[in-house]
């Protein structure tokens, strides 16, 4: 690649002095003023991996998620819809932090050189963003180093991240005997609401609620709207304010109502009612309703995982299959309960560090991994295998043909690339309408511990590493200790101190046999901390 292209390029995209980027759980992810030189270099990063991979299609997401509207951020994704494998995050943080162009351009130049890049492959890119005011301004840094590369890019402008997880799977497929869908927005709608439409013909639920955090989920749900068959579910969709660039996240979105544990206040709540809110970018969900007397009841991702997997074990088993191994993939941050919840299913449950690439990467070991983290961010996982038995399954009853009829809907329905807030939303809304639950009965399975979560400014979150999932610390010496002997103070409690992976802070959780103890538990272990 020609040096002048790239350096000129560069020049226009000069890095932020007395800045130290680095590539974390989701990507970069800051102020959007510091972000121009990271997204310009993030381009960069596509391209080489693109070529490395053959050609293979990248895609590249600016989004900040449930973040502030200040903020922005940029993360890679990789042929399969995966999240950008992990041992090319350092790539990115070399790149990103590379005091000069002429150094960007050395360190593009020894990428191409250590993996044997062939200078003649030509890279694709896709790209889309989320709602944000600062999203156009880095969009056009991306594409400056893409055409700076003579890369094959298309834009798809603003998508929900799991949109363009979807398309970027679509397009590396196209063709192959696991194709995966056809790879435009449209097909995206098309093709989850086929499977739903097919899964609720003959049911009628009511409706929901959505409380789209006023990003970009609002304008992606209404395009969704009109292909869901009239007479199964009304979506009422709130919070879809995407002009008013300060209204993001704010006082609304699933982030809000996991952390604070209640209702958006925009939210007039009836008794019993489905609700549910998505995030800024729309790959997490959570649900929550009131009962007869008020009070708020909150169904999170570690509750949704819960339904999912006990609903699919059930199909698997009214299909006729056996020896079919469906486990649950959980954070240090799912309750308690969950997973006493689990067990007692009968299912495997497992435990990984945050971060979904984890969860994701241990949903993979099994037939149907289901992998959710208590925040609303997960989905559902089915191997080659599984989907193959699934498939060519022969049923010996019109029971276990029923069943397998809604098991490859199932399939088709779950967003397998990455948590996707919409398909989740519809899958949840299929569980509930087959099992005929209100949200109540649902909440009914297990009852949440008691529990808080806080974060701490510390002045090196670096300082903290953790062991066993990130449910222990090993340094600094003695914090364990001191975290140990005051949780055995209260009743059936946890907590855990760990780094966050996208705020300079420590996070401390706290769970308890009651709600004062977990908030004591947790503002103990904070000031011990500090
Ligand atoms: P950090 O900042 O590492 O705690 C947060 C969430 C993760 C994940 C990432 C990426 C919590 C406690 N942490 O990570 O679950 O979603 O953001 O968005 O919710």
């Amino acid at each position: 690649m020609s040096k002048d292209a790239i350096t000129a390029a560069s020049a226009a995209y000069p890095k932020p002095g007395g800045q130290t980027f680095q590539y974390g759980t989701a990507g970069f992810r800051m102020k959007a003023d510091l972000l121009p030189s990271v997204v310009f270099r993030v381009g960069l990063l596509a391209a080489l991996r693109s070529r490395y991979r053959n050609g293979d299609v990248i895609g590249v997401m600016i989004t900040a998620s449930h973040n502030p509207p200040a903020d922005n951020g940029v993360k890679l994704i990789d042929p399969l819809g995966e999240m950008l494998e992990s041992s090319w995050e350092a790539h990115g943080t070399s790149l990103a932090n590379a005091p000069d162009d002429e150094s960007v351009f050395e360190i593009y130049t020894k990428l191409e050189n250590d993996f044997g890049i062939k200078p003649d492959v030509k890279a694709r890119v896709v790209y889309g963003c989320d709602t944000r005011e600062s999203s156009p301004a880095l969009v056009k840094a991306l594409k400056d180093a893409l055409d700076a590369l003579n890369v094959d890019s298309t834009g798809f402008g603003a998508v929900t991240t799991p949109q363009l997880h979807y398309v970027v799977r679509c397009l590396n497929t196209a063709g192959t005997d696991h194709a995966y869908g056809e790879p435009t927005l449209k097909g995206y709608y098309a093709k989850l609401s086929a499977a739903f439409n097919q899964l609720m013909a003959g049911r009628s639920n009511g409706g929901v609620t959505v409380d789209c955090a006023n990003g970009v989920g609002g304008p992606k749900l209404h395009e969704l709207v009109p292909y869901i068959a009239k007479g199964t579910i009304d979506i009422t969709v709130t919070n879809d304010d995407t002009e008013t660039f300060s209204k993001l996240n704010s006082q609304c979105g699933a982030d809000y109502v996991k952390t604070n544990q209640r209702l958006p206040p925009s939210t007039n709540a009836q008794p019993l009612a489905r609700y549910a809110s998505l995030d800024g970018d729309a790959d997490r969900i959570v649900y929550y309703y009131v009962d007869h007397g008020s009070v708020f009841h909150l169904l999170d991702g570690d509750k949704i995982a819960t339904l999912a997997a006990s609903f699919i074990v059930d199909l698997v088993r009214a299909s006729g299959i056996d020896n079919f191994n469906l486990g649950v993939v959980q954070t240090a941050y799912a309750n308690g309960s969950s997973t006493r919840y689990i067990e007692k299913l009968g299912l495997p449950v497992v435990c990984t560090p945050t971060g979904v690439k984890h969860l994701h990467h241990a949903a993979l070991a099994y037939d149907c991994g289901v992998y959710f983290e208590a925040n609303g961010h997960g989905t559902v996982l089915f191997s080659p295998e599984a989907l193959r038995r699934i498939d060519t399954h022969t049923p010996n009853s019109p029971a276990e043909q029923s069943a397998l009829t809604s098991l490859k809907a199932l399939t088709e329905l779950i967003n397998q690339t990455v948590g996707d807030a919409l398909s989740d939303l519809l899958l949840v809304e299929v569980i509930l309408a087959h099992k005929a639950w209100s949200p109540a009965q649902w909440d009914a399975c297990y009852t949440d511990l008691p529990n808080r979560l806080e974060k701490a400014e510390v002045r090196d979150r670096n300082v903290y590493k953790t062991t066993d999932a990130e449910r222990r610390l090993v340094e600094p010496e003695g914090c364990q200790d001191r975290i140990d002997a005051l949780v055995s103070k209260y009743h059936n409690a946890r907590s855990f101190v760990r780094p966050s992976g996208t705020e300079n802070v420590v996070r401390v959780y706290a769970e308890a046999a009651t709600k004062g103890e977990a908030d004591e538990l947790a503002a103990k272990v904070k000031a011990e901390d500090n």
